[in-house]
């Protein structure tokens, strides 16, 4: 069997998505670190998106994909990883849903509450990447940081119910994807609910290596961030 390769950027949690779930899943892949990287030419002529996470495996059409949710819905359907993703469609209709609702609603407010202090760019039509003042865009970032505590409760009473995880007893890959995205959450030292951060240490536990090994590096990054002089 050819080994995967991985493409990444280390401080990420979109990377730290697919880096968990490639460990946990046990699928043998090679990891290349391409910071920096993924706006030169050969990256652009692999993927015109330039984004990472990014796999490149035998038998995709198009050689590579991106998106973190893609990625493990692919390997899932593919080694039949139904421990991560189930196979009935009511069940499995709740985990795409879990992770579409994160990637369209959560992760916007989170990218705009947390992106200004992680030093990564916003994006175009946002006050944050405008040529609108620092108060201003200051006040725009509240407003994302204030918007996080409703759909993140959703997560909890509706995802999850009475379960530990959104996949039930075990975690699954809207698991993987939440959790990962939570750890950005440190560098504004939003008050996460005691949930929430139970949830996480969980998933920390539950997954073991496979989590702590990629969340070292998120977690490294925020700190080396926080330690800089405002
Ligand atoms: N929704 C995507 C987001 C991917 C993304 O934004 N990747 C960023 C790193 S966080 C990236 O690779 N940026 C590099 C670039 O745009 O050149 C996912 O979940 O994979």
């Amino acid at each position: 069997m050819s080994t995967v390769k991985l493409s990444i950027i280390k401080p990420s949690v979109n990377n730290m998505t697919a880096r968990v779930f490639l460990r946990a899943a046990g699928i043998p892949f090679s990891e290349h670190d391409v910071f920096g990287q993924t706006r030169q030419p050969d990256f652009l002529a692999r993927n015109p998106a330039h984004l990472t996470p990014m796999i490149e495996d035998t038998g995709l059409p198009k050689g590579a994909l991106w998106e973190s949710c893609a990625i493990m819905q692919y390997f899932c359907n593919k080694h039949g990883l139904e421990q991560f993703y189930p196979k009935d469609p009511a069940k499995r209709a709740m985990i795409d849903s879990a992770m579409f609702y994160l990637i369209g609603t959560f992760y916007p407010y989170l990218a705009r509450a947390t992106y200004p202090m992680l030093g990564f760019p916003q994006y175009p039509g946002e006050v944050g990447h405008s040529e609108a003042d620092a108060t201003s865009k200051e006040t725009a970032r509240k407003a994302a940081v204030e918007a996080l505590a409703e759909p993140l409760e959703v997560f909890r009473t509706f995802y999850m119910g009475d379960a530990p995880f959104i996949g039930g007893d075990k975690p699954s890959i809207a698991d993987i994807r939440l959790a990962a995205t939570l750890e950005f959450l440190a560098v504004i030292d939003y008050p996460l609910p005691d949930w929430a951060k139970r949830y996480v240490a969980s998933m920390e536990e539950t997954l073991g290596a496979a989590y702590s090994e990629p969340a070292a590096d998120v977690r490294g990054y925020i700190s080396y961030v926080k330690s800089k002089p405002a």
